[in-house]
């Protein structure tokens, strides 16, 4: 039986300021949700957002007044007999709210696996990698640290792909700022752009062609979300691959983009997809469509980040790799032990449920609400 569910804010400081076209990150306010089991079992479940209500329409204080006033309650009264039913019985009587529900079923999938001996990534049918490649962002705003923060991440053997933000100053500036990264970083090197939706069509048109020759491998929602017929217009006007994010909504909005080839790539999340189910379900649409995957995150720390691994290591392909470093951009982490980041890659725990231990004396010292 469930016992207690509780939502957490905790306010974390970022490495550096972390620049994107929509807000400057400082700290990241993680949202975990904490399930108690009345045979002692505990579990975790995290729904982390970015920059407040810059990036999605989910805020970290909505997130959190919507599990403790609906979804705890509901879920309290119905004590569903497993993470099916649960998130069935949210999908009926829950509108929206996406965010909320993907840390509810990770954390009642955490739960699941754990009592049955099992990795959670075997609720979903199991993991076909044992490690993921791992992004970094570069968004200090500065050429020339950028640069250098890159080159340490090479030497470390942390990070090979790297993925600009772009979007805040001129389509001019911002283009010179992505070829000196990539001429300093060579050919060996994978460097992308994300816009995150701040280009105009003509913009992108003009900016995507510049970065195309200069050896850019891949535009990430270059243009506004809501405007997907660009988007398609895009994808068939360049050979460059171009990716849809904040495009990408859930099963049924990936339906209808991957049927409608409207992006050559998605950037699978599973807070936008509205939890660990539904993203693997947009991963198969997506492959069934014959467009290409990427295991995308919204900044989380070690809970939303293991639970995506899960999803992602399920995935037959992920030609573009993830960009699951979101623990790596903060100061502080919350687990017992570090995530295992090696050789590139974020190696897979193969303890039963996320495969990790939340510090909980970190957990209360970081917390805010
Ligand atoms: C996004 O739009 O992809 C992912 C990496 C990063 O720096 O920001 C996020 C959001
Ligand atoms: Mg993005």
């Amino acid at each position: 039986m469930i016992k207690s569910i509780e939502t957490l804010l905790l306010e974390v400081p970022t490495i550096r300021p972390h620049k994107l076209s929509v807000t400057t990150m400082n700290t990241q306010t993680l949202v975990l949700v904490h399930i108690m089991f009345s045979d002692g079992l505990e579990s975790w479940g995290e729904a982390t957002t970015i920059g407040g209500l810059n990036y999605a329409e989910e805020s970290p204080a909505a997130i959190k007044t919507n599990i403790d006033t609906y979804i705890a309650p509901l879920l309290l009264q119905a004590q569903p007999q497993n993470t099916a039913r649960a998130m069935q019985l949210l999908h009926t009587h829950i509108k929206g709210n996406r965010f909320a529900k993907s840390a509810i079923e990770t954390a009642l999938l955490d739960a699941q696996a754990k009592r049955l001996g099992t990795p959670l990534s075997e609720l979903l049918g199991g993991a076909v990698h044992d490690a993921l490649p791992v992004a970094w962002t570069l968004a200090s705003g500065q050429t020339d640290q950028d640069i250098a923060e890159a080159e340490h991440m090479i030497g470390a053997g942390r990070h090979r792909i790297f993925k600009l933000k772009i979007g805040l100053n001129s389509v001019a500036d911002d283009v010179r700022h992505v070829l000196a990264v990539k001429q300093a970083l060579g050919s060996s090197i994978s460097v992308r752009v994300d816009v995150n939706q701040a280009w105009t069509e003509l913009e992108a048109m003009r900016g995507i062609a510049m970065l195309e020759d200069g050896g850019i491998d891949l535009i990430e929602q270059p243009v506004a979300a809501g405007n997907r017929n660009a988007l398609k217009r895009l994808c068939e006007h360049f050979n460059v691959a171009i990716m849809a994010d904040e495009a990408v909504l859930g099963p049924q909005n990936a339906f209808e983009l991957a049927a409608g080839h409207y992006a050559d790539v998605f950037a699978v999340k599973i807070n936008q997809a509205g939890g660990l189910r539904n993203a693997a379900l947009v991963g198969q649409t997506a492959a069934l469509a014959g467009i290409e995957l990427y295991g995308g995150t919204m900044l989380e720390g070690a809970v939303g980040t293991l639970a995506s691994a899960h999803v992602f290591s399920t995935y037959p392909e992920l030609a573009f790799g993830t960009e699951l470093f979101g623990p790596l951009l903060l100061t502080e982490d919350i687990m017992t032990e570090p995530l295992p980041y090696r050789d590139f890659m974020l190696q897979l725990p193969k303890k039963p449920g996320l495969g990790i231990e939340v510090d909980k004396e970190k957990v209360y010292r970081l917390r805010t609400a």
